[in-house]
This record gives C-alpha cells, structure tokens and sequence, in this order.
C-alpha cells in the first residue's frame, strides 16, 4: 500500500492526501518531520514533506507526487483530458505555489512561530504577493472550480495553499490579502464540503492540537 510520508500540518502534505482521497486511491499515512537528518534524507533528498512511499521507492515534491499518482491511477482523473485545459491547472497551481504560498511562505515565522519578519521582508512580501494574487485572480475560474466545470489537481492546491497566503497576511498586515476577492470564500466553502476535504482538514487540525499539546508538555 502505498504510504504518505509528513505530517497532516502540512499544506503540501494535505495537498497530495486530498488528492489521494479525491481519486480513491487507498494509502496509509507515515509520519514524519521535516529534518536533514539522513534517515529523512533518503526518502525526500530535501528533508520537506511530502515524500510518497512506493513500497522501498521514494518520490517527493507534492506536483510530481500528483502527477505520478494521475499516470498511475487515471480511473477517477484529476486533470481535464484536453491539453490546453490541463496546462491550465498546471498553470494556475504554478501560480497559486511559487507566486503565492512560497512568498506568503516568508511572513510564516511572524505569522505562525512566535519570530518577526523584518520591515524590508515584508515590503517585499506585500509587493510581490500583489503580483501573485493579481494573477491568480485573472487565471481562475471558478465554473465552480479553479479551473473550470471539473475538480482538478488545482483545487487539491487551492484549498490547502489559499487559507494560508490569506491567515499570514491578516495576522502580519491586519488584512487579507485575499479579502476583497468575493469568489474566494463561497469556493473555499464548498471544497470544504466534499468529504475528502472535509477528512483532509479534520486531520490538519488533529495535527495542529497534537503539536500544541506536545510544544505545551515539552514547556
Ligand atoms: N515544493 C515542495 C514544498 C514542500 C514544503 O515546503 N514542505 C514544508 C512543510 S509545509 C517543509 O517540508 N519544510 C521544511 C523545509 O523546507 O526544510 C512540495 O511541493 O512538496
């Protein structure tokens, strides 16, 4: 069986699980930190999570994990069959991940880990972030999902990514940047809804009591 390795914190990690439980594709879950330790190191070679566990063989990096499970497991797909409408979910994840979670990603130690972020990051984070949003806004669809009439790998990354670039940005600039965006929360709502979704996010916040708990014992 195949196993996914991380912890359900995650949002990537909890983007390949809703995935995974979209698709119907039977799976165990390992859990495991982040670390550089070599242990960690041989199943994920940047020590981050997700790592997919393929019984000895390893893949990381939650878009080729999708992938690989989209190849392997077509019967319930999650990308649309015609070509140009599937580099559209891939175009849209692109932008959800490296122009919006990976720079919102820097305001996280303030946000999340009792640190600061300096003024000149978050500037930076505020600017570049309105480049992102400004092209996500312009690329999604919301027919009702991110990219069209079908759920696809875009809303497994929608819903674990936006919730974050939006509570980073309420909690270090007192707004969300996301806000103003009237499709945003109806959509959220109803991803949330699905049964996968609704399993996915009950097992973030186990996740998120547990690591309390454990941060709380430790003193
Ligand atoms: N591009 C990676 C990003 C994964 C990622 O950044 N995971 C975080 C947890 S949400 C992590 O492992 N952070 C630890 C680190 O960067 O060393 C993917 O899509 O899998």
């Amino acid at each position: 069986m195949l196993k996914l390795g991380g912890f359900a914190v995650s949002n990537y990690y909890n983007k390949v699980k809703v995935a995974l439980l979209e698709k119907g594709v039977p799976f165990e879950e390992e859990f495991r930190m982040t670390s550089q330790e070599s242990e960690m190191l041989a199943r994920s070679p940047m020590g981050k999570v997700p790592y997919l566990d393929l019984g000895g063989q390893h893949l990381c990096e939650s878009q080729v994990i999708c992938e690989y499970l989209e190849d392997k497991y077509p019967e319930k797909p999650l990308y649309p069959k015609d070509a140009l409408e599937r580099a559209r979910v891939r175009e849209l994840i692109t932008v959800m991940e490296l122009h919006m979670e990976l720079v919102a990603r820097r305001l996280y130690p303030q946000a999340f880990f009792g640190g600061t972020a300096s003024d000149e990051t978050k500037k930076q984070v505020e600017k570049d972030l309105a480049k992102g949003v400004r092209a996500f806004k312009q690329l999604a669809k919301f027919l009702p999902f991110a990219a069209g009439a079908s759920l696809s790998y875009a809303d497994c990354a929608a819903g674990v990514h936006l919730p974050l670039v939006s509570l980073s940005t309420k909690i270090v600039y007192g707004g969300d940047v996301l806000d103003d965006y009237a499709p945003v929360r109806p959509y959220l709502k109803m991803l949330n809804e699905r049964p996968a979704f609704r399993k996915m996010n009950d097992g973030r916040k186990l996740a998120i009591e547990a690591m309390a708990a454990a941060k709380a014992k430790k003193g």
